[in-house]
């Protein structure tokens, strides 16, 4: 058994960039996010990181769209709902903020915040310094902590920034987004490096894209870490089998992970680990 605390799976389950066109087993209506939630919280997962889709797959961040998903999900299960203010590349601040404006019983129980700027494959995406206060701003209005979204290393310094000026508090929730095209790859080094970085007493989860998904849910297991798998970051189970679901590949992380001797968060673990209100 391992000395490290229960690990937070979450499953990016949707994201803005994937279609169906390459995989029929991307969840888009809010029915289909809360079934394959409801399956991902029986594999052990935690958490979902979700965006949401219009009837036609585009990438939204409607207001209404998350309401529905997000109460479809909580019909169905206890399982922690992060929501993006990503959104896809392009997107105006208004527009990514969509799913903060739900209070009351249909708030969200936490939100990414992308703390610069960066490649993002042949985009940009795009966080000038104005655009991240505005967004923490928002996230800390409606009572959330914001999951810190790391592509590169700056990253983690510009979230010491927003401490020091009061746009969020620290020891802070840390994702480490690791292997996009044209950003940090997904290197063992990159990894030790960021964790080593972070402000102390600061929690952390791996994602790490494409075919290094898997691999470094072995690498985060081993480190005491938390994971983050699903659709939105990788597509195959194994090389050239795409997965059912999300969660099939939640499923594989929870088995790598009790491999390593890790046991897996529930919700309320998941929830006082990462210090959420
Ligand atoms: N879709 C990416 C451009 C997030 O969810 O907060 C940004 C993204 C990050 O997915
Ligand atoms: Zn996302």
């Amino acid at each position: 058994m391992s000395a490290h605390p229960p690990m937070v799976l979450t499953a990016a389950m949707v994201g803005a960039e994937v279609t169906r066109e390459q995989t029929p087993y991307l969840p888009i209506t809010a029915d289909e996010i809360a079934e394959d939630a409801a399956k991902c919280r029986e594999a052990g997962a935690a958490m979902v990181h979700i965006h949401v889709r219009t009837a036609t797959g585009a990438p939204s961040q409607d207001t209404e769209l998350f309401r529905a998903a997000i109460r479809a999900i909580r019909k169905r299960c206890d399982i922690l709902i992060q929501v993006s203010t990503g959104g896809a590349v392009g997107m105006s601040a208004d527009e990514r903020c969509g799913p903060l404006k739900l209070t009351g019983d249909d708030r969200p129980d936490m939100a990414t915040l992308s703390t610069g700027t960066v490649n993002f494959g042949n985009d940009v995406f795009s966080n000038p310094r104005p655009l991240i206060r505005d967004i923490a701003t928002r996230i800390k209005a409606i009572g959330l902590k914001p999951e810190i979204e790391c592509f590169d290393v700056g990253m983690i310094d510009e979230a010491r920034a927003l401490a020091k000026e009061g746009f969020i508090t620290l020891p802070a929730h840390f994702d480490f987004v690791l292997g996009v095209g044209g950003a940090l790859a997904a290197s063992v080094e990159a990894l030790d490096f960021m964790r080593s970085y972070i402000p102390q007493g600061s929690t952390w989860t791996c994602a790490a894209m494409g075919r290094h998904q898997l691999p470094f849910v072995e690498l985060a297991a081993e480190r005491g870490g938390n994971s983050r798998v699903g659709l939105e970051d990788n597509i195959y189970r194994s090389k050239g089998v795409l997965a059912k679901g999300n969660y099939e590949l939640v499923a594989a992380a929870a088995e790598l992970a009790r491999a390593k001797g890790r046991t897996l968060a529930t919700p309320q673990q998941a929830r006082e680990l990462l210090r959420l209100s």
